[in-house]
């Protein structure tokens, strides 16, 4: 199958997820077109078969406030249609990415056109689904798609409850690579980040509110007055400079180790003890994933989607929202009882393995494809 993939090419799950998933089905024998404003995040160092990279050419013009993405990526995709024969796009998270696909698929001259299949990935529903600016958009974009999946159960009812999209939404999890998100301590890389009697806790996002990257330095504080720890902040977003201010002010900062953002993270997550995501509303938390597949427990919040990834009490530890004495108790639990650690520990790779791994998950989405391309006609 020759497909195009539309998708958010910066550190985000979204495009990391999209990027993941384009490359396993390139393994597969599919030939997988990426069409972004940058080369993704996560594909520069795969060298893997049959992926290719399209990118959409912006134009700043006087006249508009800004480019016109959502148009120039339309454009680029029709190009592609014509000039590679697309049987199928997948547009990753509803807004832009969704609207270029359907407005390519009404442009191009090819006939059958491609069938659309739509991921909806949580804030393209949840936040910016919502707002006036794109309500309206977002729905007709949703509607028009052939088949629309959404990355967990909670997510697919916010759609309907929220945004009052009425159609079939399919759930399909994110697949994570079991293989190189795997356990296994590099013990001299283990040294750089601290001493062997300090426990490692981690955390890996885009530092935007959702994040509540706040509470991540609270939670390491509380956990860090109880017994000796270290925090390692991989990632970069706008919250990163009131997080680091924080951990100042709650007198950790010579603890907490802001990294940045890079695609490799396999390597620093298995070193951790526990991983922390506290978040306002993740409607997934792939992130999380990666620790548990890396056999690495996660102490985090109950809304949302995380409590269809991670298992209260089993896999990790989640609580309210805001509740970051719980947080703080729980992980400090876990930390100080090697025992229950492991039993975590192995719960969280055994979870990863047999519920999200891509030999499962990915033929569900090869599964939505078969149903898009007969919904469309082809
Ligand atoms: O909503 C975002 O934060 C953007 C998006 C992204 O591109 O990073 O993240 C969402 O998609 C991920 C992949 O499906 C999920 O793991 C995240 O939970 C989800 N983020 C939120 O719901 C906040």
């Amino acid at each position: 199958m020759n497909i195009a993939v539309l998708l958010h090419s910066g550190a985000g799950g979204s495009g990391v997820v999209a990027t993941e998933l384009g490359i396993a089905l390139a393994r597969q024998g599919h030939a997988v077109h990426f069409v972004a404003d940058r080369v993704p995040f996560r594909l520069g160092e795969a060298g893997c078969g049959d992926t290719y990279y399209h990118e959409v050419e912006t134009l700043s013009y006087p006249l508009f406030n800004a480019p016109l993405t959502t148009l120039s990526e339309a454009s680029k995709l029709v190009e592609v249609i014509e000039e590679v024969g697309i049987d199928l796009i997948h547009a990753h998270y509803a807004v832009p990415h969704a609207t270029a696909a359907v407005l390519a698929r009404d442009m191009t001259r090819q006939n059958p056109a491609p069938a659309i299949v739509t991921t909806l990935h949580g804030t393209d529903v949840t936040l910016v689904g919502l707002q006036p600016a794109y309500l309206r958009t977002t729905q007709y974009s949703i509607g028009r798609s052939d088949v629309v999946t959404a990355v967990s159960r909670y997510l697919a009812d916010a759609t309907r409850s929220e945004l009052g999209v009425a159609r079939d939404i399919r759930v399909i999890p994110n697949p994570i690579d079991t293989q190189r998100f795997t356990p296994g301590r590099d013990l001299e890389l283990r040294q750089r980040y601290g001493a062997a009697d300090e426990k490692l806790l981690i955390h890996v996002s885009n530092f935007r509110p959702v994040k509540r990257v706040g509470n991540v330095i609270r939670i390491f504080a509380g956990v860090a007055r109880e017994l000796p720890a270290r925090l390692l902040m991989i990632g970069d977003g706008p919250d990163r400079p009131a997080a680091l201010q924080l951990a100042r002010d709650l007198g950790v900062s010579d603890r907490v180790a802001f990294l940045g953002s890079f695609p490799r993270v396999e390597s620093l997550l298995a070193l951790a003890d526990l991983f922390l995501l506290p978040s306002r509303n993740e409607s997934f938390g792939l992130a999380a994933l990666e620790a548990m597949s890396s056999g690495v427990p996660v102490v985090g919040s109950s809304s949302g989607g995380l409590p269809e990834v991670v298992e209260n009490g089993r896999s990790g530890c989640l609580r309210e929202e805001d509740d970051v004495d719980g947080m703080i108790e729980c992980a400090v639990a876990l930390l100080r009882d090697p025992d229950l650690h492991e039993r975590y520990r192995l719960a969280a790779r055994e979870r990863a393995v047999s519920e999200f791994s891509g030999e499962l998950v990915v033929p569900r989405y090869l599964e939505a494809y078969r149903a898009a391309l007969e919904a469309s006609g082809r």
